[in-house]
């Protein structure tokens, strides 16, 4: 029987970077998750009701995630939607899940998870509603879900019992049918049709080696679905790969802290040909060649470079679009490619309209996130198989290609310095002292370099018209180096500071510099300037990418 139940407003539910990351204490406390399950309801309900539409609903495994599920599956019959399609176990991948609704014309989806962060009954829960071009809801939707958070009065459900998530098929909820299906099938189709498989399974076939590190989250049943059963990969080629609710006890982000294994592996005298990871929900990759760490910016460039090699992109790329802390290693490829570049605040949903609109086709952020036109999310599965084609075609190391690319396009330097966990009042106060400091630079010199932009970055959507600001404090001097400042919308306890910092390189001959050394100048003053030691106390930062 469908009930309404009351309930009562629940502060600080504003959906972040990604959609609303809490302690899974708190998610799982009262009315907490209803509350927000309803406030996404409500705020993206079409005047005719859900009638006739379909839900997608699933989420990357983690402690949770299943009890999450069949509240959101309750709620969904008891507001009128006509049919959810879950993936089997409770699990798809969160670009997965973007397949999915575009390959069935869904409404939406529901997408349970915190990305990257850690899980476990003290660890971090999440969600987040993608709409129907399969991107995550704009910055006006998920505003009004916030909203809506602030005076909910009552949420619906029924009391009919749990579904059984582990058998294919189809069952009801009231009047809603729920389709329980394989998470990984629409995918895999995608990736057919996106790639030269067999060319791939050559590849494989004459010895070539991979490790992929699932990190115990939700790429282990696509990895080993595609890599080892496809392609023909070794069995092992994926490590960590059965998906675990608290990722094992580790934090599932694919970086050299977090992926360290793979790192040392990847440095060691046998290490594989290309060794790669994805974060908790999949959209996140790690791309590492024998001996040789390769930094987001910079594989979104060689991609970019190189992606015509694919079927997918044989006829070229319309444009790219970056993240704006992301490295400028992209720009320089569309200028030679002769297409557009756009740079959008952090955050996927931003590439959204670029995408829809046929302006870009491949996107990518500094924080691991590449992906293109085949779905609205960023794509860690993916990005793999790219290389995986392009190194096919190519037949050569992935250090080879990297030093090509330089040569080439010259190279961008970049690091990102975080300093997580930090008082938040502390942070708040620094950031806002140091924006002062910084819009005061404009038109200046600091320390003899000439200051070209000093700004709060602010972002109009060419698409839509729409302005978001306070995107992060930017200073750009006069041969192009940088030092960005922001806070991350997605931490779940105090304030994280990430601090970027870049600087290009044209001369080949100085290609093998380490980056923290190249960078060193850079990094000192960046310091300095927003007095993070004295403010802060932190002598060194909590994770250097
Ligand atoms: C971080 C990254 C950002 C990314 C976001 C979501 O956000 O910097 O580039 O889009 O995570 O990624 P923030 O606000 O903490 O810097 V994921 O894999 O967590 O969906
Ligand atoms: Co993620």
């Amino acid at each position: 029987m469908i009930q309404t139940i009351a309930t009562a407003p629940i502060a600080g539910m504003k959906p972040g970077t990604s959609g609303l990351r809490k302690k899974v204490t708190e998610f799982a406390a009262g009315h907490y998750l209803p509350n927000f399950v309803q406030s996404v309801f409500d705020a993206v309900r079409p005047q005719a009701g859900f009638g006739g539409l379909t839900l997608v609903v699933g989420g990357d495994g983690r402690y949770f995630n299943r009890e999450a599920i069949q509240t959101v599956l309750r709620m969904a019959a008891a507001n009128g939607f006509a049919r959810v399609l879950v993936g089997q176990d409770g699990i798809f991948s969160t670009p997965a899940a973007s397949a999915v609704i575009r390959q069935h014309g869904a409404f939406g989806d529901l997408i349970l998870s915190a990305s990257h962060n850690p899980g476990g009954p003290d660890g971090d829960f999440g969600i987040k509603f993608n709409g129907a071009n399969g991107g995550p809801a704009a910055e006006k939707i998920t505003d009004a879900i916030y909203t809506r958070t602030l005076t909910i009065d009552r949420f619906f459900t029924t009391d009919t019992a749990d579904i059984d998530l582990g058998t294919l098929g189809t069952q009801e909820v009231e009047r809603m049918q729920v389709e329980v299906v394989d998470p990984v099938a629409d995918y895999l189709a995608l990736m057919r049709k996106l790639f030269d498989f067999p060319a791939l399974q050559r590849l494989f076939a004459s010895g070539f080696r991979l490790a992929f590190d699932a990190m115990h989250a939700v790429t282990g049943p696509y990895a080993h679905a595609i890599f080892e059963r496809e392609l023909g990969a070794a069995p092992g080629t994926v490590r960590n790969g059965t998906p675990l609710p608290d990722f094992g006890g580790h934090h599932p982000d694919p970086n050299l802290v977090h992926a360290k294994e793979l790192h040392d592996l990847m440095m060691s005298a046998d290490a594989p040909d290309l060794g790669a990871a994805s974060d908790g929900d999949g959209d996140r990759n790690l791309i590492i060649g024998r001996g040789l760490f390769i930094a987001p910016s910079d594989s979104l460039a060689m991609l970019a470079a190189n992606a015509h090699l694919a079927p997918a992109y044989q006829g070229g790329i319309a444009g790219i679009a970056r993240s704006m802390p992301t490295s400028g290693a992209a720009d320089r490829v569309a200028q030679a490619l002769g297409v557009p570049c756009f740079e959008t605040p952090t955050g996927w949903k931003f590439f959204g309209n670029l995408l829809d609109a046929g302006k870009v086709t491949l996107c990518g952020e500094e924080s691991a996130g590449t992906g293109s036109d085949h779905v609205r999310e960023k794509d860690g599965v993916w990005a793999v198989l790219l290389w995986l084609n392009i190194l096919a075609v190519r037949q050569q190391s992935v250090q080879a290609i990297a030093h090509e690319h330089w040569a080439r396009f010259g190279r961008n330097y970049y690091t990102r310095h975080d300093h997580e966990d930090l008082d938040s009042a502390v942070a708040n106060d620094l950031m806002q002292a140091l924006a002062t400091r910084v819009l005061g630079l404009a038109g200046g010199t600091l320390e003899g370099r000439a200051v070209a932009i000093a700004d709060d970055f602010s972002y109009l959507d060419p698409v839509d018209g729409s302005v978001s600001k306070h995107q992060g404090l930017r200073l750009v001097f006069g041969d192009g180096s940088r030092i960005v400042y922001r806070l991350s919308g997605t931490g779940t306890s105090g304030a994280t500071l990430r601090v970027y910092i870049e600087r290009f390189e044209a001369d080949p001959a100085r290609h093998r510099l380490d980056t923290q050394a190249a960078l060193a100048d850079l990094i000192t003053l960046a310091d300095r300037l927003a007095g993070i030691r004295d403010r802060t106390g932190r002598e060194v930062p909590s994770v250097v990418t």
